[in-house]
């Protein structure tokens, strides 16, 4: 089959589904809201209502990244995605993942395991095997958005300029998840200069550089403190955090890697009852996936972006029980800095 006749089955498929439950609703899950599944979930709503098909978005976790809160504020998104505990099932109920493409994944809350998606879009490896009757898309690429837009270009839909707001979280999408279009395949380029000229430029530069709250600042010179480095790994944290803050980690990591001679650096702190971590390496013979798992095992994992650097991460439950109190927060963080530190600095 060639690309083209690859896409035509792919729409085909959506519309069969569609047309199969003409009265059915398809409820489109975003595991965990970023840039990446907000567009590619608001895309995918578009192509299902331009087949006539009922939508509703709903998202897991919380909007707690500043980026996403403007995204979400400025573009008034809470009519259109609702939080997942506010799920009421409907007759003839179907389920659609983006950028995500697993039904065991925890952050589905109550959905987890118990539903059977019938569109799945994602650009992670771990995929949900093909199946009959599904459109089941999963493929190595930078960005979700990408895969949309090929689907709305493929339909050959022309997106109306009152919706300008679609291909705006769309290009969004690629941007963040290519790094500012610096980790991007030909595909993510293409799909991104094919939406381009809908996107005005202002607009999506206040997007880019959105505000950033005065915890981060606090989180950042907390993190510079705290570093430690052995040879060219770096481990640093946080200390604790709320819900809200956990993207520091993230944005922390990907800045302290560029320190020039570090190749592998860990940001981790405690949210709740949680130590969460963010990894990143640029030393391509040690695949950072392989280092996490022999560090932290299955609750950890990275992906290699398009230009051969390691981004990962991982979620460890502390289950501290009766050691949770204020009075023993510094001791708590103590004895994780050092278990951290021997895992980081004593794997090969
Ligand atoms: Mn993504």
């Amino acid at each position: 089959m060639n690309g083209e006749d690859v896409f035509k089955k792919r729409i085909a498929m959506i519309n069969e589904i569609v047309e199969g439950n003409k009265n059915g609703r398809i409820n489109i899950l975003i595991a965990q809201v970023d840039p990446d599944a907000i567009g590619a979930a608001i895309g995918l709503s578009y192509i299902t209502r331009s087949m006539g098909s009922k939508v509703a978005i709903w998202y897991c976790g919380s909007i707690g990244h500043p980026q996403n809160r403007s995204i979400v504020n400025r573009y008034d998104l809470v009519r259109v995605m609702k939080p997942i505990a506010d799920y009421a099932p409907e007759e003839g109920d179907m389920f659609a993942l983006v950028d995500s493409s697993t039904i065991d994944d925890s952050r589905l809350g109550e959905l987890k395991g118990k539903i059977s998606p019938v569109i799945v879009i994602d650009h992670h490896r771990s995929s949900t095997a093909e199946s009959i009757g599904k459109m089941i898309w999963v493929e190595d690429m930078g960005s979700t958005c990408t895969m949309v837009i090929e689907l709305i270009n493929a339909m050959e839909l022309e997106i109306p300029d009152n919706l300008e707001y679609i291909p705006m979280l769309l290009a969004m999408g690629i941007y963040t998840d290519t790094k500012s279009l610096i980790n991007i395949s030909d595909r993510d380029l293409a799909a991104y200069n094919s939406i381009s000229r809908q996107v005005p430029p202002q607009e999506f530069g206040d997007l880019v550089s959105y505000p950033l709250p005065e915890t981060f600042f606090h989180n950042l010179q907390s993190s510079l403190a705290n570093i430690v480095i052995h040879g060219s790994r770096l481990v640093t944290n946080i200390g604790m955090l709320t819900t809200r803050q956990a993207d520091d980690l993230s944005t922390i990591a990907d800045m302290l890697i560029r320190w020039d001679g570090i190749s592998l650096v860990v940001v981790w702190g405690v949210i709740g009852n949680k130590i969460r971590f963010s990894a990143r390496n640029d030393d391509i013979s040690t695949p950072l996936d392989d280092l996490l798992k022999e560090c932290f095992g299955d609750r950890s994992g990275a992906k290699l972006t398009p230009d051969g650097q390691g981004e990962g991460g991982g979620l460890i439950d502390l289950n501290l029980g009766f050691l949770q109190g204020d009075d023993v927060k510094e001791e708590i963080i103590a004895i994780i800095k050092k278990r951290m530190e021997t895992l980081i600095f004593g794997s090969k």
